[in-house]
């Protein structure tokens, strides 16, 4: 095997420990502010905001570093539109007939259903796409390893990075969601992942009553 070639570690911050603490304690509370929202105003976001979001995510790590993700941004009013119809339609069936009842009720506190006029709304719609595998350059198949994992990373990245921007977003999976591949004109291997719907949220915005676990809830720590 060949050794791997290798540049320096170019970034060495040197935060005191009190400024570390500082800084982690700064950005919690910034991500906390996080609130995933329903209610998008129309007014419009710089397309380079988008661009320096999606290079953010494409910083994530991945499986053996393949990059398994693909980000299609849409500002076309028509093509949102396409995407909210086909969307609804599938909505309709799943709220309808195919959520069992138990999903239906541990939806009831958000209170959703199968209209979504945010996707017509809000400024932009980011696909995000996984591809479990790609192509080496004899055409033949490389598979992605961790794929779903990385593209998740990725996707926490874009929604922090436009989070931080000042931007709101909503994590969106009409499902199924196949019909993405057919509008965004995507190959079939590239499977959707989320439709993040990405905006200002209107003035009188409201998000529903809901609880973070606290920290003993989600962690144990082992000294
Ligand atoms: N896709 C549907 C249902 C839905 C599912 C989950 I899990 C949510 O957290 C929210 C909604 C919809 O978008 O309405």
């Amino acid at each position: 095997m060949k050794p791997p070639v290798t540049i320096p570690l170019a970034y060495h911050p040197s935060f005191s420990d009190a400024e570390m603490l500082q800084r982690a304690e700064l950005f919690y509370q910034q991500m906390n502010q996080r609130r995933t929202v329903r209610h998008f105003s129309n007014r419009p976001v710089d397309q380079a905001v988008i661009e320096a979001a999606i290079r953010s995510a494409g910083t994530s790590p991945s499986g053996a570093n393949l990059q398994p993700w693909h980000f299609v941004a849409i500002s076309n009013r028509d093509i949102k539109r396409t995407i909210r119809l086909a969307a609804e339609e599938e909505e309709r069936e799943f709220y309808a007939h195919r959520a069992p009842p138990e999903w239906l009720a541990a939806l009831e506190p958000l209170g959703t259903d199968s209209n979504k006029p945010f996707l017509e709304d809000a400024p932009w719609l980011i696909a995000c796409m996984v591809q479990p595998y790609g192509f080496k350059e004899d055409g033949s198949q490389l598979k992605h390893y961790y794929a779903v994992e990385s593209t998740g990373i990725a996707v926490g990245m874009l929604i922090t990075c436009l989070h931080q921007a000042g931007l709101a977003t909503l994590t969106h999976t009409p499902s199924p969601m196949k019909f993405l591949n057919a509008i965004l004109n995507r190959p079939a291997f590239e499977r959707p992942f989320l439709l993040l719907v990405v905006g200002h949220p209107v003035l009188d915005a409201q998000v529903p009553d809901i609880h973070r676990k606290s920290l003993n809830q989600i962690a144990t720590i082992l000294k």
